[in-house]
């Protein structure tokens, strides 16, 4: 039915089941007497993707039409996780998706989890990118998300003997439903050979490696489908396809070399999000997705506009932190060689264009690359980066500021390149993603660029989608909330403050609860399943779901884990308050230390699950493989959310909003995203605790000596003293020397000095969690007082301060 868009579309639940079986018959060719799990999971995502694509067209049609600015999003990232019940919530068909599926006796929940979840992203990076696209649609802005088609997103973790292990996934084999190959849609890009001038102002870059890129679209709608953007993702290809020269001299395996060499660029997604090691193919990776955007972007340009010099009137570019720096370069290479420009008007363009987003401040996470690498693999933007960085640094000299011009060089010591930096130099505006974070980078990384461009740096708190991580992964409470206040919150997530005088309401309360609860039931359902571990859903589930990670704190949450069940096993006759601690999280494969943090988790799960004396009061469920269909389940089902990172080390944090948004209170340090969280949900609906990030400077500045506190403090002494002494680890007792070792003699990440407040505070927690009923008020609260950490708020922000574009809806 044709509709114009915002018009809702009639969809009856007789014509969507006649379009799925044509689907089974037609697209996937089977007989429904044969059709498996997967054969109607398809036909299923085929027929509701025809529903998108209807308004999918009527959107590229507007944007053309209103000549209006677009938001183009770079990102090697995109963690989208399955798509299906994203679509039918969005497009309002659930209803009838729903009967169709009862009438074809297929059942709706089964299918959803026939998807294969779209892995192509290592954590917060990549998830902000994924809800960014659902609100710039939702919002109506005219946007393309930009990133690589990895054939193999996140690498599967299993555990194997309580040790991660990776396994390659593979999210393409069975098909993806949500995509279309665009074969022609494809550009050329290049690496490495040589660069010549003719004399006459034209540079050639006579290339030694030269690969396709070609288009695949998702679309992505918004919030009833008023508005679908797409997201183009780029997979690598070789020029030509065979090379039948050395074929035809029986050669077969080199001639199949090239193909394997140019589909290599788009393999695999880089699971570390920990160091940013110089590794050529990453660059290339880099380079590759980011050229065939920016050419693509001008195509598209072109197609309505004739003067390139006008490209910012028409373009806003995002660079999602550093990975796509190297579109600085690329667009002034593009614009001075293609275009003819001279490179001062090509670097005041590109800087009118682009934008960056940090993510992070810590020194091993900075992207660098050592310049022989650079200018072997992409030799004409070493000279362009040269030219910018030698102008750049002749003008501030020029300037007499107080800034050091040691600390603004691009190129450090002539042998590595600074992509911050050139990411900073090369954007209209640079943005933080929490308020403490944006502060932060003002004063330490990016200080001296501050002082020259103090105007550049704003600060963008992340937010996250309200369809997925409320209306989407917990009916339970979507069903309560419509039934309060309607469903005006759904795209205007601060209006579920009108919740909360519910807070009080008895019978609210208990409807509140019984949603929680039931969400519990269906987490400790699936904990039973997937790792055998039965647990009781009236316990308090205490959570943290994350990338494992020194700064994360993990250990903090085990030692504490450990000290309670010590605690338990002196005077099991206390009033203990029942508790499951529940973890998730990968760590990156080459980082030692975390993997073993993993293996300690599961060693003290195994001893306290297993130990009689304790019993219900305690249990630990460290659950393999976390992904967002995992954080789907878990997520709803959390009463305590665990935000304890080091104070200044969480540039935001994202978890901490969904998790406060389906109704868990925070413990959590005052770092990144829960200093914001605090000031809404008030100081009597969250634990802060620990450090604050000066006192952590300070501390560090002064040198911080672990011993002390360690000797002085009982409780902490005998939960390292375990750890070392092989109570989790009878059959290796220095199996932890080393986690010990750290924190007897640096302790960076400062375990130990916030132990204290850490262990009290959680001991307030179980007191307060007896309180069944003053528990949920304060879980409303929480509900209801967060609702500014949409990423729609976010992206308005972005919208006005960063992109100068304005929202259609
Ligand atoms: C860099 C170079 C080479 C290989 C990999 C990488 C790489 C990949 C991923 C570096 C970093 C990442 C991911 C970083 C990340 O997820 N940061 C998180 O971003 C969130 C969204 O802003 C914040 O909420 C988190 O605080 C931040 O840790």
């Amino acid at each position: 039915a044709a509709g114009s868009a915002g018009q809702p579309r009639t969809l009856t639940a007789a014509a969507f089941r006649d379009a799925v079986r044509a689907k089974l018959a037609y697209a996937v060719g089977k007989d429904p007497s044969r059709a498996t799990a997967k054969d109607w999971s398809m036909a299923l995502s085929l027929a509701v993707r025809d529903q998108v694509v209807e308004r999918w067209f009527e959107s590229t049609k507007a944007s053309h039409a209103g000549q209006k600015k677009h938001v183009y999003y770079l990102s090697m990232e995109f963690l989208i996780g399955r798509l299906l019940n994203d679509a039918v919530c969005n497009l309002g068909i659930e209803s009838q998706v729903r009967s169709a599926c009862a009438e074809l006796g297929i059942d709706y929940q089964a299918q959803l989890e026939q998807e294969s979840d779209a892995a192509l992203g290592n954590g917060g990076l990549g998830r902000l990118a994924a809800c960014f696209l659902d609100s710039m649609s939702t919002l109506g802005i005219p946007a393309h998300g930009y990133g690589i088609r990895y054939d193999h997103g996140l690498f599967r973790q299993r555990f194997h003997d309580g040790w991660q292990v990776e396994e390659p996934e593979d999210w393409l084999v069975s098909g993806r439903a949500w995509e279309f190959e665009r074969a022609e849609m494809a550009y050329l890009v290049k690496f490495g050979g040589q660069i010549s001038f003719d004399g006459h102002g034209a540079t050639y870059w006579r290339a030694d490696e030269t690969v396709k890129a070609v288009a695949y679209d998702t679309p992505i709608a918004g919030w009833r489908g008023r508005h679908v953007n797409t997201l183009r993702l780029w997979a690598s290809r070789p020029v030509e396809v065979l090379d039948l020269g050395r074929f035809n001299h029986g050669d077969y395996m080199s001639a199949a070399e090239k193909t394997i060499r140019a589909e290599t660029i788009s393999r695999v997604l880089y699971p570390d999000d920990t160091t940013a090691e110089g590794k050529e193919l990453r660059l290339k990776q880099e380079y590759f997705f980011t050229s065939a955007s920016l050419q693509d972007i001008i195509r598209r340009y072109l197609e309505d506009n004739d003067d390139i010099r006008k490209l910012p009137d028409q373009v806003a570019i995002q660079m999602n932190d550093t990975h796509p720096a190297i579109a600085v370069a690329e667009l002034m290479r593009i614009l001075a060689d293609d275009y003819r420009l001279t490179f001062p008007e090509a670097f005041e363009i590109t800087r009118q264009c682009l934008s960056y987003t940090n993510h992070t401040l810590m020194p091993e996470a900075l992207e660098r690359w050592n310049t022989n690498l650079f200018r072997k693999v992409l030799p004409r933007h070493m000279q362009i980066i040269e030219w910018i960085d030698y102008h750049h640094l002749a003008e501030v000299q020029g300037r007499n500021l107080p800034v050091s011009l040691d600390a603004i060089r691009i190129i450090e010591w002539g042998s590595e390149i600074k992509m911050g930096s050139l990411a900073f130099v090369g954007s209209r505006r640079v943005n933080g993603v929490s308020a403490l974070h944006t502060e932060l980078m003002k004063q330490t990384v990016f200080k001296d660029y501050h002082v020259l461009y103090p105007d550049r740096i704003v600060n963008e708190t992340n937010g996250i989608t309200p369809r997925r991580w409320l209306y989407e992964c917990n009916p339970g409470l979507r069903a309560l909330l419509l039934e309060a206040i309607g469903d005006g919150w759904v795209d205007n997530l601060e209006r579920i403050e009108e919740a909360a005088k519910f807070a009080t309401d008895a019978s609210f309360r208990e409807k509140f609860a019984a949603a929680k609860k039931a969400n519990k039931v269906r987490l400790a359902a699936e904990i039973e399943r997937r790792i055998g571990l039965r647990v009781d859903p009236s316990a308090l589930f205490d959570v943290q779901i994350k990338r494992m990670h020194e700064y994360k704190r993990q250990l903090l949450n085990i030692l504490e884990t450990i000290a309670l069940y010590q605690a338990i096993r002196r005077g099991p006759g206390a009033e203990w308050t029942p508790r499951v601690k529940i973890f998730g999280g990968k760590a990156a494969p080459g980082y030692q230390i975390a993997k073993r943090i993993i293996k300690l988790a599961n060693d003290v799960a195994r001893v306290v699950n297993n130990d009689p004396i304790i019993g219900d009061r305690l249990k630990v469920a460290v659950l393999p493989n976390y992904n967002v269909s995992l954080a789907e389940v878990i997520i709803p089902a959390a009463d305590l959310s665990e935000q304890i990172s080091t104070a200044g080390m969480e540039a935001s944090g994202t978890g901490n909003m969904k998790l406060a948004l389906n109704g868990a209170l925070t413990i959590g340090t005052l770092d990144g995203a829960n200093v914001e969280i605090a000031e809404r949900v008030g100081p009597d609906n969250i634990y802060i605790f620990g450090l604050t990030a000066d006192d952590v400077a300070g501390l560090r500045q002064r040198g911080y000596n672990p011993n002390a506190t360690i000797d002085s403090d009982p409780t902490l002494k005998g939960a390292i003293d375990a750890m070392v002494n092989g109570t989790f680890s009878p059959d290796d007792h220095g199996r932890f020397n080393e986690v010990a070792d750290r924190l007897w003699h640096t302790d960076w990440f400062l375990v130990t000095a916030d132990f204290q407040s850490y262990f009290q505070t959680q001991r307030t927690v179980d007191l307060d969690y007896r309180d069944k009923n003053r528990w949920t008020e304060r879980s409303i609260l929480n509900t209801t007082k967060v609702g500014w950490f949409s990423s729609d708020r976010t992206i308005r922000g972005y919208s006005k301060d960063v992109w100068g574009v304005e929202p259609i809806f």
